[in-house]
């Protein structure tokens, strides 16, 4: 723990008291990782490979990595029955989850009579067609590749994104993110370096809502010949649910987690980044700028019984405890008010000390942010 001390006027000080936190970090879930340099070949090949086949036996130079499974289908499996591997016991009932999918290029047929599509979904335990939790489909057409979205068995939830070539050699890096938390996906793609948000984030439909996604599966729909598709890499990932404090360090200081040490590193709770005299988790408890110098956020004053007065603005995060003391030597402090957003709503406090007027010549305030 480390203590500083900030005098803001005379006879007023503010502190802040540090604990060690102790956060989870992003954790790969499952990772198919192809091994040869390019990627894999998914040649276009009518039916080439059975139904349900899975790329760690059937597939020749495909490594797979953790329990999942992977499912890769060449045929048409509307109308084909299929028994699905589990993707492990991966049950994200809640959660933030990513997929992320890198291709090495595609050279997609394109047609009209028989559009040659490959499918990327993830589904729940019943694998049909109305259990469908997000769906992506690279989809090859005469105006080119689109990549179509789609969080329901429903055609009728399509969105296109259009303008993809049918022939490519360039890595194309799509990103499926579902929150299961707030039941809703976006989705973005990398390309050329360049990142866009195809989906912001929106709704998964009611079909899904609540089911559990156990299965990913990879497949052609249609029998297309003279094509491929190449994949790198698929990885499932869980995304950590970054508390307020985490999401306000990574806007100011690109970091979830605060340097320790030394304490003056300029994201930890006691560093003062913007040398203002405001450690910066008091900046943070006080909705003050930790990068900009501030005007000091206590306002001292006296009551009509001449009591100090230490006014101050909090914020709505239940984990942080506030609390006031008072002392007469700058040594010993006692307690004056303590409390959290929980107790008090989060806006502008007006706290009274509790010593009376001509108890010594001296008084002093300060505020302790705690976490
Ligand atoms: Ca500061
Ligand atoms: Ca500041």
């Amino acid at each position: 723990m480390h203590f500083r001390s900030l005098r803001l006027a005379p006879g007023v000080a503010a502190l802040v008291l540090l604990a060690a936190p102790a956060l989870a970090s992003a954790q790969a879930l499952h990772a198919w990782n192809f091994d040869d340099a390019v990627g894999t070949l998914l040649p276009g090949v009518a039916n080439s490979i059975t139904p349900a086949a899975l790329f760690a036996t059937d597939i020749p130079g495909v490594a797979t990595n953790g329990s999942g499974a992977l499912s890769i289908q060449y045929n048409n499996i509307a109308t084909t029955a299929v028994s699905y591997a589990p993707v492990g016991p991966y049950a994200p009932a809640t959660g933030i989850y990513t997929l992320t999918i890198t291709v090495a290029g595609w050279d997609l047929p394109s047609g009209t009579t028989n559009l040659q599509t490959v499918y990327f979904d993830l589904r729940n335990a019943a694998a049909t067609a109305a259990s469908l939790v997000t769906e992506l489909t690279f989809l090859a057409s005469d105006a080119g590749v689109s990549v179509r979205y789609r969080d329901s068995g429903s055609a009728n939830n399509n969105i296109f994104l259009t303008g993809l070539p049918t022939t490519r050699s360039t890595p194309f890096i799509l990103t499926l993110t579902i929150n299961r938390n707030t039941n809703t996906f976006a989705v973005s793609y990398t390309d050329g370096g360049v990142t866009t948000v195809a989906i912001p984030e929106k709704a998964l439909s009611t079909g899904s809502a609540g089911r559990t996604i156990s299965h990913f599966d990879l497949r052609t729909l249609g029998n297309f010949t003279g094509g491929s598709f190449t994949v790198d890499s698929v990885v499932l990932a869980s995304v950590p649910v970054l508390t307020p404090l985490q999401t306000w360090r990574q806007s100011f200081f690109q970091t979830t987690e605060p340097q320790t040490e030394p304490v003056t590193g300029s994201s930890a709770d006691a560093a003062d980044f913007d040398s203002d005299g405001i450690p910066n988790l008091v900046e943070y408890a006080t909705g003050t700028n930790p990068a900009l110098p501030t005007l000091s956020p206590l306002a001292l004053g006296r009551d009509a019984e001449g009591r100090l007065t230490l006014g101050f603005t909090t914020i709505a995060d239940p984990a942080l405890t506030y609390t006031v003391q008072g002392s007469v030597d700058l040594i010993d402090w006692t307690t004056v008010s303590s409390f959290t957003s929980a107790t008090l709503p989060a806006g502008l406090q007006l706290v009274t000390d509790t010593a009376i007027p001509g108890d010594g010549p001296r008084r002093f305030l300060r505020l302790s942010v705690t976490r």
